[in-house]
């Protein structure tokens, strides 16, 4: 009885301001958005049906300095993606070594650090319905020479080493990413007036 008096009260000085929730879990919306917890999705539609699902994309340095940022968001907004946060920064090797902690100790681990320092990237967070897999078939396969015209590797770019774009490649990973690159109050929770247009949710 107490806990659940003083649960609101811990959850106010931690996220001042945060007051909407959620009716099924009355558990604050930065907290679904996996800002402090990471959720695996299964367990995250079972429980909150109406969780919204977050990836990470970023331009890349070459697709940076070849202008193409414009054209790579133009895409994600065209499939009807909500854009929640975007930031353009010049990323550190720390921040990196992080963000591609499992490629550390492949062979080209330092000319991909050394590539991604080499001017700024921009970083966004795209919300929607399967925004994690769309996303991924937009982007197109790793290697450009694979990748199919349409995806964004496919029609801008043509060695692995300069793909222009990342997106995340799982839920988890996005939620990993997410929080790596951005902080929760750079997220924004805004409502798109064409909501009722692009998904029944
Ligand atoms: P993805 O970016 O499609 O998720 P990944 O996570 O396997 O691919 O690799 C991260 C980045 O590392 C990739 O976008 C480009 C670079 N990379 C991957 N394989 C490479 C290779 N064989 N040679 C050079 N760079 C590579
Ligand atoms: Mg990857």
């Amino acid at each position: 009885m107490l806990q659940r008096r003083l649960f609101p009260i811990i959850l106010q000085q931690f996220y001042p301001g945060q007051q909407e929730t959620c009716l099924l879990s009355g558990i604050p919306r930065a907290l679904q958005h996996g800002h402090r917890y990471a959720w695996n999705r299964s367990k995250a539609t079972a429980a909150f049906p109406d969780v919204r699902e977050r990836t990470l994309i970023a331009v890349k340095p070459d697709g940076v300095q070849r202008r193409l940022v414009g054209q790579i968001i133009q895409r994600f907004e065209q499939r009807g993606f909500k854009l929640v946060g975007l930031r353009m920064l010049q990323a550190s090797e720390d921040l990196l070594s992080e963000h591609y902690c499992e490629l550390r100790k492949k062979s080209f681990y330092h000319s991909l650090v050394r590539y991604m320092t080499s001017g700024p990237v921009v970083v966004m967070v795209w919300e929607g319905h399967n925004v994690v897999q769309t996303s991924r078939t937009m982007v197109g396969h790793t290697n450009p020479a694979e990748a199919l015209a349409g995806t964004v590797r496919g029609d801008f770019s043509l060695h692995v080493s300069r793909n222009v774009v990342h997106a995340s490649d799982s839920v988890e990973g996005a939620q990993r990413e997410i929080q790596l690159w951005f902080k929760a109050q750079e997220l924004m929770d805004w409502d798109c007036c064409d909501k009722s247009s692009t998904s029944e949710k």
